[in-house]
Order: structure tokens, then C-alpha cells, then sequence
């Protein structure tokens, strides 16, 4: 009994729709979860957040152990407590971070040691480790602790890295116990290689878990490789099981990934995008920065209900961007918010309905028209 448990409501293709009932509320599949490393999605307020219509954040273990560290959130209640987020959290669970933002990386089997990218001081994440900051901080979904090599890599290095990661796997799962109303979600690796994959998905399937994620993509190797990959990796992985892709991506990705079997995922792109005046929109990309805005009463996207498209123009927008406003952050990361959660939402009732071959074409149709 984890009391967190997946229901699959409808099928399309490969693309699945569902929910996962946890204690702290539905998440609906396909999900989008935002990205709130630092005990905050930067510029928003929680409130904000769930009016996108996110059902699930993200949170990082990393982060938060090195500020203002795992301990002292548990001592203050708890992560939702601490950020005022009473939904569902998904952590991850360090080591993907710590290969990316950490100095001085050591790595053995016992784990990783590394300098903190803060203040320069040392830590170590084993397994066991990652687990107890994970409790501490309260997560309702767990993430194993793994290791991800950055593409491309070759096939030796691929093929050890995921065995110690499926070591780590056991011991991540050994350490997390029996804790109701928490899962904990097992991490796919194995690089491109077909049967890399398949051993993976075999030795965490053995081990059991409550979901399943796809880690080790959108690492460098492009779309047409990912999408390659993600033509066989979720059908390898349990199908009545949430499957996770972890960091992806831009909204084609994401589609793309749905298509080929993906329930949820998760990416820094909109609210870091929004915060560089990025802006995503039904017909493409626009930059905000852009002198071509400057006279424009339009909104950003016509067919948005967001506050930043019903309330302001892109003349108002382009000129709290370039006067550095704090609102230009927060309307823009809105924005982008909503926007994808609105394809989250735009897929989950085409799978249901049976029309979601259809809703793709609409959606590159729209997109390919330019001009945004
Ligand atoms: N593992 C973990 N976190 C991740 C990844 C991974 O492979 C990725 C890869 N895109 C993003 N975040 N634990
Ligand atoms: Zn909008």
C-alpha cells in the first residue's frame, strides 16, 4: 500500500490519459510539472501556480539541501508548509544536479562527494543520503538517486553508468522502506542504446517501484535521437505505471514525447524563459526584448485567457522587460505557464475523445503558420 495509485482513463495510439491519486490530491496525465528548485517557482506565487493549472511541482534536492538545508525544512514542517504548496511535490534526487552545477565532482560507488556551487563547501549524496533529504523534505514523490552521462558517450561508459545506477536503484529502494501515502519512482538509463534500455527497464522492474522515468534524454543528443529512443524506452517500462520524462523540454518535445507513451514531465524552460523574455505561444516563439513589439496593443496570443494576454499589451510587456520590472517576470513566466499547461490540458481531452492524431496536425499546423 503506498497510497499514491495510477488510473488509466483513456488510450489513443500510444498516448495514455489517466490521473494519479495521491494523499495531497489528482494529478491528471498527461502532467506538466513546473519547476520550483529553490522552495519557489521564481516570480509566482503558489496561488499562481495552481491557477495555470499545475496539479504537481518539482523540487530539488540539491538545492535545498545546500539552502537552507534539508534539516531545517523539517524542522519548520515540512516542504509544502515551508513554500505554502498544499498540492503534490515531486523531488528529485541530486545527482543529475550535482553533474550539472557542482564543482570538484567525485564519483564511487558509494555515491558522489562534490563542492557546493554556493559557497564552496563539501557534501556527499549517496543513495541512502538522497533518500533521507527526500523524507525530510516531505516529497510525495521520490526520485532514485542515479547517474546521468551526458551525450553523446560511448557504450562502455553508458552501459556502467546505468548498472550503478540500477545498483543504486536497490539501495535507493531498500533505504526508502515502507513510508504510506509516499512512491517512489525507479529512473530508466542506458543512453540510445536499444537493449542498454531494455536491461534497465528490466532490473528496475524487478526491483518495483510505483512509477517509472525515462532519465538520461535531452542531454545533448537533439530531438530526432530523443524521439528515437522514446519510440521504444516507455513501451520497456510497466504500462500500468505513471512514465516520467525527466527535463523535457520545449512544447514539441513535449507533445512528441505524449505521443510515444510519456505521462508526465518536467522542464525549467517556460518560468526560465519567461524571466529572459522568451515568450511561447500557439503560433511559435516570440522574444519580448524585440523593438518590433514596442507600438503593438496586441496581447501576446490572442486565444490566452492568462492575466498577462487579458490585461496587457505587447507594447506594455516589451517596456517592463526593457525597464527591468519585477511584473515583467511575473507576467511572462505566467504566461508561459499557462500556455503549457493548456497543451497538457488540449492533449488529455483529445486522447480521451479519440482525436488526438488530429490535435497533433493542429498543433504543428498552427505553429508552422509563422509570423508569431
Ligand atoms: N536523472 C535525474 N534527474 C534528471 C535527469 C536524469 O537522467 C534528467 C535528464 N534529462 C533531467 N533530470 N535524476
Ligand atoms: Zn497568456
Amino acid at each position: 500500500m503506498t497510497g499514491i495509485t495510477f488510473e488509466k482513463t483513456g488510450q489513443d495510439g500510444k498516448a495514455r490519459t489517466g490521473v494519479i491519486h495521491t494523499t495531497r490530491g489528482d494529478i491528471r496525465t498527461p502532467a506538466f510539472m513546473p519547476v520550483g528548485t529553490a522552495a519557489t517557482v521564481k516570480a509566482m506565487m503558489p496561488d499562481s501556480v495552481a491557477a495555470t493549472g499545475a496539479d504537481v511541482l518539482l523540487g530539488n534536492t540539491y538545492h535545498l539541501m545546500l539552502r537552507p538545508t534539508a534539516e531545517r525544512i523539517d524542522r519548520l514542517g515540512g516542504l509544502h508548509k515551508f513554500m505554502n504548496w498544499d498540492k503534490p511535490i515531486l523531488t528529485d534526487s541530486g545527482g543529475f544536479q550535482v553533474m550539472s552545477l557542482a564543482s570538484l565532482r567525485k564519483l564511487t560507488e558509494r555515491g558522489v562527494t562534490f563542492k557546493s556551487h554556493i559557497d564552496g563547501s563539501k557534501h556527499e549524496i549517496t543513495p541512502e543520503r538522497s533518500m533521507e533529504i527526500q523524507r525530510l523534505l516531505g516529497s510525495d514523490i521520490v526520485m532514485c538517486f542515479d547517474e546521468c552521462p551526458a551525450l553523446p558517450a560511448d557504450r562502455k561508459r553508458i552501459a556502467e553508468s546505468m548498472e550503478l545506477s540500477m545498483r543504486w536503484a536497490a539501495r535507493s529502494k531498500e533505504a526508502f522502506g515502507e513510508r504510506p501515502g509516499h512512491a517512489l519512482f525507479g529512473i530508466q538509463q542506458g543512453g540510445l542504446e536499444e537493449d542498454l534500455r531494455q536491461q534497465s527497464a528490466e532490473a528496475l522492474r524487478e526491483i518495483g517501484f510505483d512509477g517509472y522515468a525515462v532519465g538520461g534524454l535531452a542531454v545533448g543528443e537533439g530531438q530526432e535521437a530523443m524521439f528515437g529512443c522514446l519510440d521504444y524506452a516507455p513501451d520497456q517500462l510497466p504500462e500500468d505505471k505513471p512514465r516520467y520524462l525527466m527535463g523535457v523540454g520545449k512544447p514539441d518535445d513535449i507533445v512528441g514525447a505524449v505521443a510515444r507513451g510519456i505521462d508526465m514531465m518536467d522542464c525549467v524552460l517556460p518560468s526560465r524563459s519567461g524571466r529572459t523574455g522568451q515568450v511561447f505561444t500557439r503560433l511559435g516563439v516570440l522574444n519580448i526584448k524585440n523593438a518590433r513589439h514596442m507600438d503593438d496593443p496586441r496581447p501576446l496570443d490572442e486565444h490566452c485567457g492568462c492575466p498577462a494576454c487579458r490585461n496587457y499589451s505587447r507594447a506594455y510587456l516589451h517596456h517592463v522587460f526593457r525597464s527591468q520590472e519585477i511584473i515583467s517576470s511575473m507576467l511572462l513566466t505566467w504566461h508561459n505557464l499557462h500556455y503549457y499547461q493548456d497543451i497538457m490540458a488540449g492533449m488529455r481531452d483529445a486522447i480521451t475523445a479519440g482525436t488526438f492524431a488530429a490535435w497533433q496536425s493542429e498543433f504543428h499546423a498552427t505553429r508552422a503558420q509563422g509570423d508569431v
